[in-house]
């Protein structure tokens, strides 16, 4: 059995629901076969998210930490490359906090990539029929804040763990009345559940061209 921590963010941005906690739940509630899994909600604020994770990671020994987060208007699941040492937050956190050009980890390394193998990640979500893309970028929010802090925390406490993050398309309920994209959240919790199982299963990537030209 292969112990795979989910994490999930709490709505914010005025959503009411967040789909990447959703989905999250979802697919540790029903984790597929070698894997057994939890799911923790994040709050969506710097530095208490980074709290909470690293209080999960301690207290259920993951092996594979899987973070997911809400991508509002990417039209596929994608699995992000890299995590980025900037905090540069475009909008408010559920805080109030807006860090600009703050050092995730003062004296941390540039950048860490993610260690889940992304591209065979990429082929096996398609392969189960769900749109999906390599991200070379999480942004500068939350998100890249949780996957930096967690690659970062892998890297000085908890070698052998390996990491990665997931961002999720709008669920349809938040779109009823905007032109976005959207993914059930069924289909994302899908995404995730094959995500681990890949994840559990090799640890090698695949050679796949899913770069961007810009
Ligand atoms: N998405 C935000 C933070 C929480 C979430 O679900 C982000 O992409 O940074």
């Amino acid at each position: 059995m292969t112990r795979v921590l989910f994490t999930g963010f709490e709505p914010f941005g005025g959503e009411s629901v967040n789909p990447s906690w959703e989905a999250a739940a979802l697919a540790a509630a029903e984790p597929p076969p070698g894997v057994e899994a939890v799911a923790v909600r994040l709050p969506c604020v710097f530095g208490d998210a980074l709290d909470e994770l690293r209080a999960a990671v301690r207290r259920t020994g993951p092996e594979l930490v899987v973070c997911v987060g809400q991508a509002g208007g990417r039209p596929n699941v994608t699995l992000e490359r890299v995590a980025v040492n900037v905090d540069d937050a475009a909008i408010p956190d559920n805080a109030g906090r807006r860090p600009m050009d703050l050092p995730v980890v003062p004296g941390g390394p540039a950048a860490y990539f993610a260690t889940l193998p992304i591209k065979a990640c990429l082929a096996a979500v398609r392969e189960a029929g769900v749109p999906a893309s390599v991200s070379q970028s999480a942004g500068t929010f939350v998100c890249n804040h949780v996957f930096y802090g967690l690659m970062h925390l892998i890297a000085t406490d908890h070698p052998g763990v390996r990491g990665g993050f997931v961002h999720l398309p709008y669920a349809p309920e938040q779109v009823l009345a905007r032109a976005a994209p959207s993914l059930p959240v069924a289909d994302a919790a899908r995404a995730l559940r094959v995500v681990a199982a890949t994840a559990a299963t090799r640890s090698t990537d695949l050679r796949l061209g899913a770069g961007a030209v810009a």
